[in-house]
C-alpha cells in the first residue's frame, strides 16, 4: 500500500484502533475528497472507516459544519433510542482526533474528518426496483421526522442561501454576464430554458417568505447515494452527508430525492431521449416518504411536495450551467463538458415533470389521503 505522506500525516492525527492495511478513494460525490480506510485489530476483526478532505471553497465555515454535524447526529441518537432502534451502525459516529476534537487541520488550509464506516453496507447510484425507493423515501422521512423538535436556531447556515432559487438565478445571471470561459454564446438555448421559467421556480422561496410553509431541518442533498443500504437485505440503514443539513423547506428534500432517484436516465446522460421521470418511482417513493411524515407536515407541505421535485431538477440544472459557464470550478468533473451535460439531462427531466405534473399531483393527493386520514387532512 503506497499512501501520500500528507494524507499519513492526516490519518495518524485521528484516534483509530489497529494500524491500517487499506486506504482507497471513493469517487462518488462531486464535492469532497472521500477514502475507505481499513484498520486491523490485533486478535479483533479489522475495522472501516471514512476519511474526508471537506471543501473548503463549497464549506467556507468547516468548523460550523462539524459542529451541525455533531449536533444532528446526537439528537437522531437520542430520537432512535426513544423509538426502541438501536442507533449503532444506524448513525453516523465521529472518530475522535488524538488530543480532542472531531477535525484535523493539515496546515494547508485543508480540514479532515472520519466517520465509522456503516458496516455491510453500501449505497446505489440508480434505483433497481419501486420497492428499494420506497425504502430510501420512508428513511429520508423518518430522518425528518426525527429531527422535527430539533431546535432549528442552534443549526449554522452552512451554505447560505443554498436552496434559495432567486438568490442562485442571480448568480446565474452574473456567470452569464462575466462568461469567464467563453462558453455563454454556445448556449443561447440552455440559457432561455432557465429565463423563461424563474418566475414560477422561485415559488418555493415566495410561500416560505408569505410563511405558507415553515423552515425544518433538512438534509438538503437527498440524492439516493446519501442512503447506506444493508448489502444483504437492502434494508436502508443509515442517512450519510451531512454537511447541508440546515434550516430549509421539507420540499427540497423530497423534490432532490426524486430530482436523481426517480430519473430513468443517470444524472449526466447524454442520449437525452433516455431521461424521464419514471413515474412509478415517483410514486414508491412518495409513498415512503408521505408515510413516514404525513403526521408532521402541514396539508399546503403535503400536497405541495410535487413542486420540490421541478424547482430542485431545475435548481441543479442552473447550478450546473453557472458552473459551465464560470469554468468548471464548483463541481467534480471527468470530461470537458460534463457540466453541460449534466445542465441539459436536468433541463430534459424538468420538461418531463411539467408534462406528468398533473399526474405526479393526483398520486399525492391519494396518499395524503391515504397516509393522512388519521390526523383530520
Ligand atoms: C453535490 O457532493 P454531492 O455529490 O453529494 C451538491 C448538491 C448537488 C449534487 C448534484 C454541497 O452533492 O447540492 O445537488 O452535487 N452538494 C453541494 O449531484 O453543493
Ligand atoms: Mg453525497
Amino acid at each position: 500500500m503506497t499512501i501520500d505522506v500528507k494524507l499519513k500525516a492526516v490519518i495518524d492525527r485521528f484516534d483509530f484502533p489497529g494500524h491500517m492495511i487499506e486506504c482507497a478513494e471513493i469517487k462518488t460525490g462531486h464535492i469532497n475528497r472521500t477514502y475507505r480506510l481499513r484498520f486491523a485489530q490485533d486478535g479483533g476483526p479489522a475495522r472501516d472507516y471514512v476519511l474526508q478532505r471537506i471543501n473548503n471553497y463549497v464549506f467556507k465555515k468547516p468548523a460550523e459544519v462539524m459542529e451541525n454535524v455533531r449536533l444532528v447526529t446526537e439528537h437522531i441518537s437520542r430520537a432512535m433510542a426513544a423509538r426502541g432502534i438501536d442507533p449503532e451502525n444506524r448513525v453516523l459516529r465521529l472518530v475522535p482526533v488524538k488530543g480532542g476534537g472531531a477535525m484535523v487541520e493539515d496546515g494547508e488550509g485543508g480540514f479532515w474528518r472520519a466517520y465509522d464506516f456503516i458496516k455491510h453496507a453500501h449505497t446505489i447510484d440508480r434505483i433497481k426496483h419501486p420497492g428499494q425507493f420506497r425504502q430510501i423515501g420512508a428513511a429520508f422521512g423518518q430522518f425528518q421526522s426525527m429531527l422535527s423538535d430539533f431546535p432549528i436556531h442552534r443549526l449554522h447556515d452552512t451554505i447560505p442561501h443554498f436552496h434559495d432559487t432567486r438568490k442562485r438565478l442571480g448568480d446565474f445571471e452574473r456567470s452569464v454576464q462575466l462568461d469567464v470561459a467563453g462558453r455563454a454564446c454556445t448556449v443561447r438555448e440552455e440559457i432561455e430554458f432557465i429565463r423563461r421559467r424563474g418566475p414560477a421556480m422561485c415559488r418555493i422561496v415566495e410561500m416560505i417568505e408569505a410563511g405558507e410553509i415553515p423552515l425544518r431541518v433538512t438534509h438538503n442533498d437527498t440524492k439516493i447515494n446519501n442512503v447506506m443500504l444493508d448489502a444483504d437485505t437492502g434494508e436502508a440503514l443509515c442517512v450519510i452527508d451531512l454537511d447541508t443539513v440546515m434550516p430549509g423547506s421539507v420540499l427540497y428534500d423530497f423534490g432532490d430525492a426524486i430530482r436523481y432517484g426517480a430519473s430513468t436516465a443517470a444524472e449526466d446522460e447524454t442520449d437525452l431521449s433516455r431521461v424521464a421521470l419514471d413515474i412509478d418511482l415517483f410514486a414508491a417513493f412518495s409513498d415512503g416518504f408521505i408515510a413516514a411524515t404525513a403526521a408532521r407536515l402541514t396539508g399546503t407541505e403535503l400536497y405541495s411536495l410535487p413542486l420540490g421535485a421541478l424547482v430542485m431538477t431545475y435548481e441543479n440544472g442552473l447550478r450546473f450551467l453557472a458552473d459551465y459557464l464560470d469554468g468548471d470550478i464548483y463541481y467534480r468533473i471527468e470530461r470537458p463538458a460534463h457540466n453541460l451535460d449534466r445542465a441539459r439531462c436536468q433541463g430534459r427531466l424538468l420538461a418531463d415533470m411539467e408534462q406528468k405534473r398533473a399526474e405526479m399531483d393526483g398520486i399525492v393527493r391519494e396518499q395524503v389521503r391515504r397516509w393522512g386520514k388519521n390526523i383530520g387532512l
